[in-house]
């Protein structure tokens, strides 16, 4: 560990969260602290409105339809890609159930929208992993659903985008962007500090040839104003025809591929990735912010809870201690009074005389009245008297008082008439 770096040092503490959260393996947070650990790992996530050609784009970039690409709002979960030696399809259910696949038909069932343009509820997460050399070296691309699509899909969303090392801003060619179409751009992004960030324009081969020269130009305005913080000479706007592209990388047709726009987006996206690499990071990138934020919020529910049972286990041991002195001092008071009655009793002087009366008697005609006192009466005597103070003293101790002066009675003299 660096000792010196804020981002090591808060990767570190984030590291620590994750053990004292005992968050489960499957947990996304978990995963993400631990993409974070390997610096080597880039993410690359797709942006736009829905069927803006995310997904189209990025199997252009694989060379494959390895994504769901559709006419209707298609993507139904954030799909992360990362290099593996086969085509697979992780899918993690929020019953902890993790469903692996080959190939990636299986998206068709847990990461599309349904009819009502609904995510799959059940689906924590999605990952693939894809024998595409763009992705060797820790390059993760990433699928996102469409925006403005519902707000648990923008929430889902966002919170994407933050984890990403680099934004690619689909645009739409056919449409004119619109001033509040800026301010979404600005709220999504620059305002959460994504500045990292290339455009793209999609669909420009769906336009006359006289207008797409113009159209580009218009999208230059919006990238220029938006300030990209990309590496020296790269641009932040591409155009690329994403299914001509895709078609022309399925046909191994290079001419083709070179005039949809895919080459130059990516060594564009080669370039940005090399000099990622190249600075070792001195603070943390907004994404890491925001994850530090949502372990702090983590955190702190969890300290609020042990607060809270650490408060309950401490008044439930009182009430414990309180209800043990009180049934301690019901069963000491019960001893001391059976104790004194029996004191009462034995003393009382009609029991006196029918108990020792005769003995008594007998031992006064005898003359032997004293011994018979001191054998006979008084261990009698002492012994009701003991049990008594046996009781006060057993008190003492428990409720640790000190005890009381001797509590002594004398024994009565007598002197033989
Ligand atoms: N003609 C033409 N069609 C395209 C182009 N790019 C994408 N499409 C089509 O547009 C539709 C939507 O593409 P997707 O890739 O599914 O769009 P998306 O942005 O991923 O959509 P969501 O996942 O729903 O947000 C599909 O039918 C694609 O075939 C293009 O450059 N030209
Ligand atoms: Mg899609």
């Amino acid at each position: 560990m660096d000792g010196q770096n804020p981002y090591r040092r808060l990767i570190s503490a984030l590291q620590m969260a994750v053990g004292v959260l005992e968050l489960p393996e499957a947990d996304i947070h978990r995963q993400e602290i631990l993409a974070l650990s390997n610096p080597s790992r880039l993410r690359i996530a797709v942006f736009g409105p829905f069927n803006y050609g995310k997904s189209t784009l990025l199997n252009a970039l694989l060379g494959e339809k390895t994504l769901p690409m559709d006419l209707i709002p298609t993507t139904g979960a954030p799909i992360g890609i990362r290099y593996g030696s086969e085509l697979q399809t992780r899918i993690q259910l929020i019953s902890g159930e993790v469903i692996t696949a080959s190939g990636t038909d299986i998206l068709r069932e847990y990461a599309i929208l349904d009819d009502k343009r609904r995510m799959n509820s059940e689906v924590v997460a999605v990952d693939l992993s894809c024998p595409h050399p763009f992705l060797q070296g820790g390059v993760e691309l990433l699928d996102l659903p469409g925006t403005n699509d519902g707000e648990i899909q923008d929430a889902l969303t966002k919170a994407q985008l933050l984890r990403a090392d680099l934004v690619i801003q689909l645009l739409d060619g056919r449409k004119l962007i619109t001033l509040s179409e800026r301010e979404h751009l600005r709220d999504w992004l620059q305002d959460r500090g994504l500045d990292r960030v290339i455009f793209v324009v999609n669909f420009l081969n769906l336009l006359e040839p006289a207008a797409q020269g113009e159209v580009f130009n218009r999208m230059r305005d919006v990238a220029e104003s938006f300030r990209s913080h990309l590496p020296a000479g790269i641009s932040n706007l591409y155009r690329v025809d994403a299914l001509p592209a895709l078609r022309a990388r399925l046909k191994g047709d290079m001419a083709a591929a070179q005039s949809a726009g895919l080459p130059l987006l990516e060594s564009a996206l080669q370039s940005i990735l090399a000099s990622y690499r190249s600075v070792e990071p001195t603070g943390p990138p907004p994404r890491v912010i925001a994850l530090a934020q949502q372990f702090e919020v983590l955190l702190k529910e969890q300290l609020t809870q042990l607060t809270l049972s650490l408060k309950t286990a401490s008044r439930d041991r009182n009430q414990q201690r309180i209800a043990i002195q009180r049934r301690a001092q019901t069963l000491l008071t019960q001893g001391w009074q059976e104790s004194l009655q029996n004191l009462r009793l034995w003393v009382d002087p009609s029991s006196l005389s029918k108990t020792y009366g005769t003995a008594a008697t007998l031992a006064l005609e005898e003359e032997r009245f004293p011994l018979w006192l001191t054998q006979t009466l008084r261990p009698q005597w002492l012994h009701h008297q003991r049990q008594v103070v046996g009781w006060v003293h057993k008190a003492c101790e428990f409720f640790q008082v000190p005890r009381p002066p001797e509590l002594w009675f004398a024994f009565p003299q007598f002197t033989p008439p």
